[in-house]
């Protein structure tokens, strides 16, 4: 497959791996997962959940069901992540220990699963490992697992939340992690888990709609515009970002972030460089759902390569088809809904030609994790 046509490469779908979930069912509060009435398990990811939970199941751990969904939507090559809310609700101890594990775990998922049929033989499963990114942390043991990521061979970088060890990613105490990512050439696959502050949602029953549609990229938004805004990039110009969710909203909101910047003398003095520069150091997820919203993402993303490199192809644009194992069909033999929108979406972007919709299947996505 691999040689007939543009490889298709997920940069964004999930894992619970087994020992992950047996921590979640041994929680009596949330995260955890639980037994309902009916005998059926349920994910309860949120504190403040009302919901009787999520339907949770082998597409969270069995690695046999995410390669049978890979089939099923022509997905060659997966970059597998660990799923929301990672180590946040554990002690230092238990996460430092736990994200040893489970770097091992995935490290194991990906070595021991199956190749494609190319030359040279790629596999199919590569992942990005944990950091115990908790509060009271020592730096030490967070360097400890970058070193542990860095080596294990399938690894190509790690998913964090917004958090960090407290303080958020702008926070100072971190810059010894972004120095050892920097080193490493590790990939930082930045995703939301918290939203943003449920007041804003009002009174009528609106189920997740509301916090995963428009918290979850506004908390990816706010979390890397604080991360532009600390000057982190000027210090460490080399580290590799991935947003989720095609970046939240902040390709809509740059320009404007760059105007507010100009007009306040403390932020601009810190910075070296216009807001829209940072974000040509970014990378994005092409989830957007429609080929309108796919094709802004891409002309912002280009604008701010051209700002770096002078480049006016982009390149940093890759290919996530679903967030699976999350938005499964509402019934079980139906299509995923959202895999089908997302592989339409880059079909049908007005003026890409073969070759950009090639790279955002899979080209991009291959150079940015160096899988050759
Ligand atoms: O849309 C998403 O990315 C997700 C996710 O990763 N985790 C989650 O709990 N809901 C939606």
């Amino acid at each position: 497959r691999l040689t007939a046509m543009a490889p298709l490469v997920d940069v964004h779908t999930h894992v619970y791996l087994p020992r992950y979930a047996s921590w979640l069912r041994s929680r009596s509060i949330a995260p955890r997962i639980m037994v309902n009435e009916a005998g059926e398990e349920r994910l309860l990811i949120l504190e403040k959940e009302t919901s009787a939970g999520r339907p949770v199941g082998p597409n969270y751990w069995d690695r046999n069901a995410k390669l049978s969904f890979m089939d099923e939507y022509g997905i060659d090559i997966s970059i597998v992540s660990f799923a929301n809310p990672w180590l946040d609700f554990l002690s230092p101890a238990d996460a430092g220990s736990l994200a040893r594990d489970l770097n091992a775990d995935l490290e194991e998922y990906c070595t021991t699963g199956p190749s494609l049929a190319s030359s040279p033989p790629l596999k199919r499963l590569y992942g990005l490992g944990l950091l115990p990114l908790v509060p009271g942390i020592p730096i030490p043991t967070i360097l400890e697992a970058v070193t542990q990521v860095a080596q294990a061979p399938h690894l190509k970088g790690v998913i964090m939340g917004t958090k960090g060890i407290g303080k958020g990613i702008d926070d100072d105490a971190l810059d010894p992690v972004w120095e050892a990512i920097e080193k490493t050439g590790l990939i930082v696959f930045l995703h939301p888990h918290y939203g943003v502050d449920s007041s804003a949602w009002g009174e009528k029953e609106n189920g997740h709609v509301l916090s995963l549609a428009l918290g979850f990229p506004f908390e990816t938004t706010t979390a890397i515009t604080r991360f532009i805004l600390s000057a982190a990039f000027d210090r460490f110009p080399f580290l590799k970002i991935l947003l989720a969710h095609s970046g939240g909203t902040l390709p809509q909101l740059s320009s404007r972030l760059a105007s507010c910047i100009d007009h306040d003398p403390i932020v601009a003095s810190r910075l070296k460089h216009d807001a829209r520069f940072y974000l040509g150091k970014l990378w994005f997820d092409a989830v957007a759902y429609g080929p309108e919203e796919l094709g802004f993402v891409s002309e912002v993303i280009s604008r701010a390569e051209r700002y770096e490199t002078g480049a006016s192809n982009p390149k940093s644009l890759a290919a996530r088809i679903e967030d699976h194992p999350f938005f499964p069909p509402l019934s079980p033999n139906e299509k995923w809904k959202s895999v089908v929108e997302n592989l339409d979406a880059i079909d049908s972007v007005a003026g890409w030609d073969q070759n950009e919709r090639d790279g955002v299947r899979g080209h991009n996505a291959l150079t940015f994790f160096n899988i050759q």
